[in-house]
């Protein structure tokens, strides 16, 4: 054998690309980015897969397909809100995090919360039937359509879907979803040096998981891959509460303030 076996090389490479981190430290982040991942999914996934069968009918579809633009936005708002609550108590028990200034903190969690958010999401999809879990069931993208966009619920379930494919584990979602909440590029930030630290570590510690799990830079390339896609979604969504908000302020301004202030 010409190569050292792949784990001895992986090490050295891991060894080389950071001195302060061993692999002692790589296994204790993973230990608490997945255990802070799986205290705040706010879904188990044996909850999830015990609903599985539990799809709107037709006539409940139908009836969510005839209320106001208004009342569909709100009640999307609502549960959004209600998940990005997770997504922060997510962040708030990642080690490190709450050890970087307050502006920082507000920065990564607007810029990141949504991404994170649709790295979940593919948790509460069912590829088989093309459903998402919404209010207790699972729903058809049709279901949403009083919300009047369609390109943006036909891009989300389309992203759910292409990641339901890559067959991501809790540990490699934990991973990427904290990989991508300390991205050290966010604008404004003030300590961008400590964030790139830390997201180095993550980072590190997915390269480890994936190679663990027999995959490697094949599914991370597939994981990056996933992320244009990601952002367009965000900007889709931005546009469209901007143009909501013309049409409708009366009931923007009744959304919930925590979606208010990280979209507005
Ligand atoms: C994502 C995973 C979270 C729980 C959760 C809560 C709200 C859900 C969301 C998930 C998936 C997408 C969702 C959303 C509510 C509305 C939205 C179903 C399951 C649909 C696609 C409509 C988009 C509305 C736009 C106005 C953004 O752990």
């Amino acid at each position: 054998q010409l190569l050292p076996e792949p784990s001895l090389l992986t090490h050295t490479l891991l060894g080389a690309l950071s001195d302060d981190c061993s692999l002692l430290d790589i296994e204790r982040i993973t230990q608490n980015v997945v255990k802070s991942h799986l205290e705040t999914c706010q879904y188990s996934t044996e909850e999830l897969k015990r609903l599985t069968f539990n799809l709107y009918s037709p006539e409940e579809t139908r009836s969510f397909q005839l209320k106001s633009a208004e009342w569909m936005w709100q009640q999307c708002a609502v549960h959004i809100t209600n998940a990005i609550q997770y997504v922060v108590e997510f962040a708030k028990r990642i080690s490190g995090f709450m050890d970087l200034c307050q502006n920082d903190q507000i920065i990564l969690l607007k810029a990141g919360c949504l991404e994170v958010l649709l790295i979940r999401m593919c948790r509460a999809y069912n590829s088989t039937n093309n459903t998402m879990f919404f209010d207790g069931k699972f729903a058809s993208p049709q279901l949403f359509k009083a919300l009047g966009c369609d390109d943006l619920v036909n891009a989300i379930f389309e992203l759910a879907k292409s990641l339901c494919r890559l067959q991501l584990s809790e540990e490699e979602m934990a991973l990427f979803s904290a990989a991508i909440l300390l991205s050290p590029d966010r604008p404004w930030l003030t300590e961008s040096q400590q964030v790139q630290k830390l997201q180095e570590k993550v980072y590190l510690a997915l390269q480890q998981s994936l190679h663990m799990g027999g995959c490697g830079q094949e599914k991370l390339d597939k994981m990056a891959s996933k992320l244009p896609q990601m952002k367009s979604i965000c900007n889709l969504h931005v546009d469209k509460l901007e143009f909501f908000r013309i049409v409708h302020p009366e009931t923007a301004y009744s959304f919930p303030p925590l979606y208010r202030e990280v979209f507005g």
